[in-house]
């Protein structure tokens, strides 16, 4: 009745922006990403018929705010005549501010949570039902490079490269901690609403996808280099076109991106990637990681950095 699973956060590299079917959580698009080793949220989930009502305790607080999704993906994964549940999520890097932290904590709440309630359900009805709490958590259930398809009425997702494969690092540069203004979900519907970009957005991303597929399959860092920035800069201005503006970015984010850019035009294999935040992700060889956190984190603004590398997708760690 009680489990314990943890997950990793993941960062696409060609992004899900855009949902088709809300009530579901069906993403517009496909995406690809990579699932980071270092950063993890572990979960705990306890079923106890002797609660009155669930409790979700977030990094030592009780959290109401987060209260109600976490309860839906409960009732989702456990169906809604379950027991109530005291759910202590706990991560290792700053929640909600553009680091995919649902990303891991709903992928390891569906992991424990079908553990506690004695299921043995695949991977992939896993990935369904965090997909359905939150769309990027899908991914966070594999390992190295994966990819999310979009199917008829539901979701694919798979590993397409493992991580010995291709070892990659991240480093992370955070240049904020507080919370996002906007969540994403929000952000996206806003887009999908106003943004005059927004049709292009969804049509073009098959392209996007074969051309990181391909990068990736032949190990190509120039090519994927080249699409996951390109990919990255035409969601942000999706949403810079919306109305109002979703702008996430701060001067340290961009001074960051002209970091990276600085680095590789002295011949160092790294790119750059940014989500829902103003933290910047700096994607590079492992060789390089030394050279590429020093840099970033002399950049003016840059409060703290983090590094990576690619890691596996959620597991259960102890269940009672
Ligand atoms: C991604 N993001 O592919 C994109 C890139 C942010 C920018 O998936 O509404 O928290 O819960 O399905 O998964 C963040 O959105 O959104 C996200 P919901 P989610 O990683």
């Amino acid at each position: 009745m009680r489990a314990i699973a943890k997950a990793q956060p993941n960062i696409a590299l060609i992004k899900y922006w855009g949902k088709r079917d809300s009530g579901r959580n069906l993403p517009a698009v496909g995406s690809i990403s990579i699932t980071l080793a270092e950063l993890f949220t572990e979960m705990s989930v306890k079923l106890d018929e002797s609660l009155d009502s669930d409790q979700l305790i977030v990094n030592g607080n009780a959290d109401e705010r987060l209260l109600p999704r976490v309860q839906r993906c409960l009732d989702d994964v456990l169906g809604n005549r379950r027991k109530a549940a005291r759910v202590v999520s706990q991560s290792n890097f700053p929640i909600a501010a553009g680091l995919a932290s649902s990303a891991s904590a709903f992928s390891a709440l569906v992991v424990a949570s079908a553990a506690a309630g004695g299921q043995n359900r695949t991977t992939a009805e896993l990935a369904s039902l965090a997909g359905q709490a939150s769309g990027s958590a899908a991914r966070s259930l594999y390992e190295g490079f994966v990819e999310l398809e979009n199917c008829d009425d539901h979701i694919s997702v798979k590993s397409i490269r493992p991580v010995d494969e291709w070892p990659l690092s991240v480093v992370i540069a955070i240049t904020t901690t507080s919370a996002k203004a906007i969540s994403s979900g929000d952000a996206m519907e806003i887009s999908r609403q106003t943004s005059p970009f927004y049709s292009r957005w969804v049509e073009q991303q098959s392209v996007d996808l074969n051309a990181a597929r391909s990068a990736i399959a032949a190990r190509d860092f120039e090519q994927l280099a080249l699409i996951a920035e390109h990919n990255c800069l035409k969601m942000h201005s999706v949403m810079w076109a919306s109305r109002p503006p979703i702008i996430y970015w701060n001067t340290a984010t961009l001074d960051c991106m002209q970091v990276v850019r600085e680095l590789r035009s002295q011949g160092v294999a790294v790119f750059f990637t940014i989500d829902a935040g103003p933290q910047l992700k700096a994607v590079c060889l492992p060789e390089d990681e030394s050279r590429v956190q020093d840099a970033l984190a002399a950049t003016a603004g840059v409060c703290n950095t983090m590094i990576s590398g690619l890691g596996a997708g959620a597991t259960l760690v102890a269940s009672e």
